[in-house]
């Protein structure tokens, strides 16, 4: 936004040769490989060569440097892009990494993946992603300013957040949903280069793709700005040069920089076309266009010492604008010892001492919705946690995810009443899948703790964004609540039924399920300890807080799966249940005392903690001599069979659900105390005892 850019040299016959390299490594590299994008990276090499050369703040020696400006290539099937200038500019990625494209272990997988390439902001690759986690980024960057230096108009912790992107990015509805945000938000730190090459994979993109993509972003809120092809079809450089510094210098929008590009120029043949796009070029094809090039066909990999030297250079600039950004940082902790020390505690990921003595225990004997204890818990963490914000897709009220002492996240310049650019509160609107992309920019930003919820059964409209939380391993949390066919009368297409099973297939998502308030509590306690990718999956209706003087201890919740309520001696069969269906396994274990049928009960709130426990207490819950078993959960069969075994009995719904009041669908559906002690008899005759 306001943040100085690295010093720019004059443009030397260097820079045009690194372009020209650029183009060349992205052709070998694909072309070693034998697979892989190249005429995208080809065409791009002059936009981003002179993105990371001269306009975005980094140090390639400190890829985590704080005052860093970020870069996302949405497109990441053009991964050369980045990797080329990794590579050019020293983050450690050598040529011979470069030569690795696409082998397994290697430093330059097919996509950019985050975490396992040093310089790599983000991971990308499903289309349109980049652009919703560099939205969620810009809004962190805003939100992190306000937990560290409100004050200040110009300051430390401005930086622009840079994204390449392609056609494939603006067709995709979550670019659209994330951009309408940006353009609310008024992320003047966002500054979006579109290549707009008109080629996607089945040619011509105008066979599905002819709105006005600048009326649409002007509209939107964007400032867009068009840069012309050259008449030959190369990117026009030094307009392009001109539109990035028009652009870094509008700090009260976000802009577009709409590239006129031809993938894979100047290749002969293969310039303009699709094939480029996915295809190594051939030998033939890649000599031709060497010799355009002015490079010698005969050679691949080459990068001339010279042109490395120069363009390894913007480390000495990134250096200097480093050392000044410590030296204004210094001043700055000293100034402001409270929040040079809440910054601290933010970087090394830590907690404050005692932060959970704030969480909420809730009193047995009165029913609590999950949705609401959760409520609870957030605001308590908001009191002690000023990096934990985030809001809903439009279902505060009913999400319970409103932190009530704080004003709603927007721009100075909103009409909204309120308004405060440091709020804590996000509307995301009812944009699930960029509220997804958006969490997890907000998340890889690095300081905050992001939280945004909506009904369980739209979970599926930001599956993509919830995997790559996952993949990312970053820490998001997913609040849904409506969590079952319990939600009641507004029927199927609210209530989940394949959801939970479906996200627990997810590896890595922690999906948690508590039965009761104090079991959310501990919930929401471990997801926040842990800083892992995580959804919670809450009740709309009311459920009986246990009496944890009978039962067992919340603390449970902690293990992912516990012995709620035990048997005398060894059980004759263990009823596992998540959720709702937990207080209907304790009015069955009751019933079955009474028919002198031992029963254990298990609260299983969630697997994936389960699963991460010793063998030796896994076999403490779930004894493997122990085979009668239930499980009950509303919500499909798939996945429990593993843990009932052969002889266990599955109380699951396996079909949609039905408008009515949840007390009539539990009875309909089969969800009932009755159910569960026939099913457990059942299970106890199959088992042979
Ligand atoms: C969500 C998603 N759908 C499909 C793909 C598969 N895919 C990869 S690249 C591509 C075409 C992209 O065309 P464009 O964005 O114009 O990129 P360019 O041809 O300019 O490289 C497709 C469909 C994907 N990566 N992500």
């Amino acid at each position: 936004m306001n943040s100085t850019p690295l010093a720019r040299n004059t443009w030397t016959e260097n820079d045009d040769k690194a372009v020209v390299v650029a183009r060349a490594l992205a052709m070998d590299a694909v072309q070693k490989a034998g697979h892989g994008h190249p005429g995208t990276a080809m065409s791009l090499a002059p936009a981003a060569y002179t993105l990371f050369q001269r306009f975005l703040r980094h140090d390639p020696t400190d890829s985590q440097w704080l005052g860093r400006d970020r870069f996302v290539l949405s497109c990441g099937h053009s991964s050369l892009t980045l990797y080329i200038q990794l590579f050019l500019s020293g983050y450690g990625l050598s040529l011979d990494d470069l030569k690795a494209f696409r082998t397994h272990n290697s430093l330059t997988p097919g996509h950019p993946e985050y975490g396992h390439t040093n310089g790599v902001e983000v991971t990308t690759g499903p289309l349109g992603a980049g652009i919703s986690m560099a939205v969620g980024m810009a809004m962190a960057a805003r939100y992190e300013k306000g937990l560290l230096d409100p004050e200040s108009t110009t300051s430390l912790f401005d930086h622009n957040i840079w994204v390449i992107c392609s056609d494939g990015d603006l067709e995709e509805g979550v670019s659209g949903e994330a951009s309408s945000v940006a353009g609310t938000q008024s992320l003047g730190n966002l500054k979006m280069i579109y290549d707009d090459n008109r080629i996607s994979i089945e040619g011509d993109t105008h066979v599905a793709f002819t709105e006005d993509v600048t009326a649409r972003y002007r509209a939107y809120g964007w400032k867009v700005i068009e840069v012309a092809a050259l008449s030959d079809g190369n990117v026009d450089r030094e307009k392009l040069e001109a539109a990035m510094i028009e652009a870094e210098k509008i700090s009260d929008l976000p802009v577009l920089i709409r590239m006129h590009s031809t993938i894979a120029w100047p290749a002969p043949t293969a310039q303009g076309t699709a094939e480029s796009h996915g295809s190594a070029l051939g030998a033939d094809e890649i000599a031709a266009t060497k010799v355009l090039l002015g490079l010698n066909p005969e050679e691949s990999f080459i990068v001339p010492a010279e042109v490395l030297t120069h363009a390894r250079e913007v480390i000495t600039r990134g250096k200097a604008a480093h050392a000044q950004w410590d030296a204004e940082f210094k001043s700055w902790a000293q100034a402001n010892p409270e929040r040079a020390a809440l910054l601290e505690r933010l970087r090394s990921h830590e907690l404050p001492a005692g932060w959970e003595n704030a969480l909420p225990e809730f009193p047995a004997g009165k029913d609590v919705a999950t949705r609401a204890a959760s409520g609870k818990v957030i605001n308590a963490i908001a009191g002690v946690l000023p990096e934990f914000w985030g809001g809903s897709a439009d279902l505060a009220g009913s999400n319970n995810t409103t932190i009530n002492s704080s004003s709603s996240f927007l721009p100075a310049s909103s009409a909204m009443e309120g308004a405060d650019p440091y709020g804590r509160v996000i509307h995301f609107g009812i944009r699930e899948h960029a509220m997804g992309g958006i969490l997890n920019g907000i998340a890889l930003h690095g300081l905050s703790k992001p939280f945004g919820g909506t009904f369980l059964v739209f979970s599926d409209y930001m599956r993509g964004a919830v995997r790559l939380a996952a993949l990312m391993n970053i820490p998001v949390t997913f609040v849904w609540t409506h969590d079952s066919i319990g939600l009641g009368e507004d029927g199927p297409t609210h209530q989940p039924i394949e959801h939970i099973a479906s996200l627990r297939l997810i590896p890595n998502l922690a999906v948690i399920r508590p039965a009761d308030a104090n079991e959310t509590t501990v919930a929401w306690r471990e997801v926040i300890k842990r800083a892992k990718p995580a959804g919670l999956a809450l009740s709309r209706q009311n459920l009986p807080v246990l009496d944890r003087t009978v039962f067992a201890s919340a603390q449970g919740v902690a293990n992912g799966a516990y012995v709620l309520s035990d048997s005398e001696g060894t059980p004759d069969v263990i009823i596992i249940a998540t959720g709702s269906e937990v207080a209907l396994a304790i009015t069955a274990q009751t019933t079955l005392k009474e028919q002198g049928i031992k029963a254990r009960v298990v609260s299983a709130p969630c697997l994936e903690w389960f699963e991460q426990k010793s063998e030796a207490y896994r076999e403490s819950v779930l004894p493997a001599a122990v085979k009668a078993r239930v499980s009950v959960e509303a919500g499909v069969a798939q996945g429990w069979r593993e843990y009932v075994g052969d002889a266990g009995e599955i109380i699951s719904i396996n079909h949609f659900g039905a408008s009515a009041s949840a007390g009539t669908l539990f009875k309909e559906y089969g969800f009932t105390a009755e159910a569960v002690v026939a099913a457990a008899q059942s299970s106890i005759k199959k088992a042979g005892k």
